[in-house]
């Protein structure tokens, strides 16, 4: 943040900037004197009789480019008048504009942008008179003069004094200030609560600010995860994470196809929670004694346990098959490659097991673990192609007419989102 900052536009159409600028809170701002903008015309500087400011190109091609006299003449008429200033160009050809760019040009005491237009300028103003290059995104404009306008807009707004709340710049999208994962902002509703029958998220009414909070950082990490799949967190959870399968012992009813699915991912091990010795010796036989399974009465016990055995406590992934219609899917159901994503995302300096749990259905959250929700086949197979395997993990999922044994799904689809355990002996509890 700086005091002021003054900017200076060279261009044909320093019209259209004035205009721009006047309006709005920059307009506020330069009238309060917090924030300069002087356009000069690069045409004032032509010497031609015809206030030409172009010629054809060298080597011949289309259109027409600005020549370097007029431009070079015009910056150095405004450093004259002025003062130094650091120089912008403005062109397609460059690096993009983004809000690291504007918090750094805010740093500075003067800018000075440079619009062309036409086939843009003849290049030796670019090599020998202009600091740095920046276009605004993969498209072509006319010229410059949007782009710059752009560039003002994003810097003086991180100047002190153009915002009222300084707050407001902080909390945005992409500013260094959200720093819970997100990059774009959380959505925001007024007033009225209801509008033609749709109503804002419940919880921003409830005036309980913990809840708020949370959904806000969520809504936004999941808004950015989906709009945004450039800026998903790159995957990091390490390939030696060990997985855990931990399942109710309600849910346990087809063991032979969780086995399989079990075994088929070389999970580190299966808990089979609640079980009793009968169940368990089943499970035990289904598994053909090449997996670690433990019976244990609960999930906190395995989750001791594998504290115990690392010094840190498990990640735990609770695995949710919803049976269709009437069964309301959570605004944060999420599927396992977005949730693979998240995991990715959360800094641990010690390699921490992920346990995906198959709760009974009557079990609700415990609260400190993540969800994936199954919502319907056709999800399913979505998370699959986005899983990057292709269809063909398990049978099961696309050959509608087998029946299907819905957790084992779910956990064979959620796994094949995570990276294997290299080695699953080494994490026998
Ligand atoms: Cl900075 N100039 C022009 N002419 N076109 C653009 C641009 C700039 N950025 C994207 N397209």
């Amino acid at each position: 943040m700086t005091a002021a900052c003054s900017f200076e536009v060279l261009t044909l159409f320093p019209e259209v900037v004035d205009a721009f600028v006047r309006a709005g809170v920059l307009g506020k701002a330069i009238e309060r004197g917090v924030v300069q903008v002087h356009a000069t015309n690069i045409r004032d500087f032509s010497t031609g009789k015809h206030r030409s400011v172009d010629d054809t190109p060298f080597g011949g091609g289309a259109g027409m480019v600005m020549n370097p006299g007029p431009v070079l003449d015009a910056l150095e008429h405004v450093a004259e008048q002025r003062g130094p200033l650091h120089r912008v160009l403005l062109t397609p050809s460059a690096p993009r504009f983004d809000q690291r760019a504007a918090e750094r040009l805010a740093k500075l005491p003067r800018v000075g942008l440079v619009c062309g237009r036409y086939e843009g300028i003849d290049d030796r103003i670019r090599e020998h008179y202009i600091d740095e290059c920046f276009s605004i995104g993969d498209y072509v404009l006319g010229g410059g003069e949007v782009a710059a306008l752009v560039v003002i807009e994003a810097v003086s707004r991180l100047v002190d004094g153009v915002l009222g709340n300084p707050e407001s710049a902080s909390s945005e999208s992409f500013s260094d200030a959200a720093q819970d994962g997100s990059t774009l902002e959380y959505p925001q509703y007024t007033r009225p609560a209801e509008f033609r029958g749709h109503p804002v998220p419940p919880v921003l009414m409830s005036g309980d600010h913990a809840a708020i909070a949370r959904w806000r950082s969520e809504a936004a990490r999941r808004r950015t995860w989906e709009l945004r799949p450039d800026l998903r967190p790159a995957r990091a959870i390490p390939a030696a994470t060990p997985r855990w399968l931990a399942i109710d012992a309600s849910q346990a009813a087809d063991v032979d196809e969780l086995a399989r699915v079990a075994m088929s991912h070389r999970v580190a091990g299966v808990a089979l929670l609640g079980a009793d010795v009968g169940s368990a010796a089943a499970w035990a036989a289904a598994t053909g004694g090449k997996l670690a399974t433990a019976a244990l009465p609960n999930l906190k016990a395995l989750c001791k346990r594998l504290k115990r055995a690392s010094g840190i406590a498990p990640w735990v992934v609770r695995l949710r098959a919803c049976s269709g219609a009437g069964d309301e899917v959570p605004h944060e159901a999420r599927s396992p490659a977005e949730l693979a994503d998240v995991l990715g995302a959360v800094p641990s300096a010690k390699p921490r097991a992920i346990v995906l749990w198959i709760p009974d259905p009557s079990t609700t959250g415990l609260g400190t673990e993540d969800a994936v929700y199954a919502p319907d086949v056709d999800s399913l197979q979505r998370w699959v192609a986005e899983a990057g395997r292709g269809l063909a993990i398990n049978d099961a999922i696309v050959d509608a007419r087998r029946p299907r044994c819905r957790p084992a799904v779910l956990a064979d689809v959620a796994l094949a989102t995570l990276p294997r355990s290299p080695d699953p002996e080494r994490y026998e509890p």
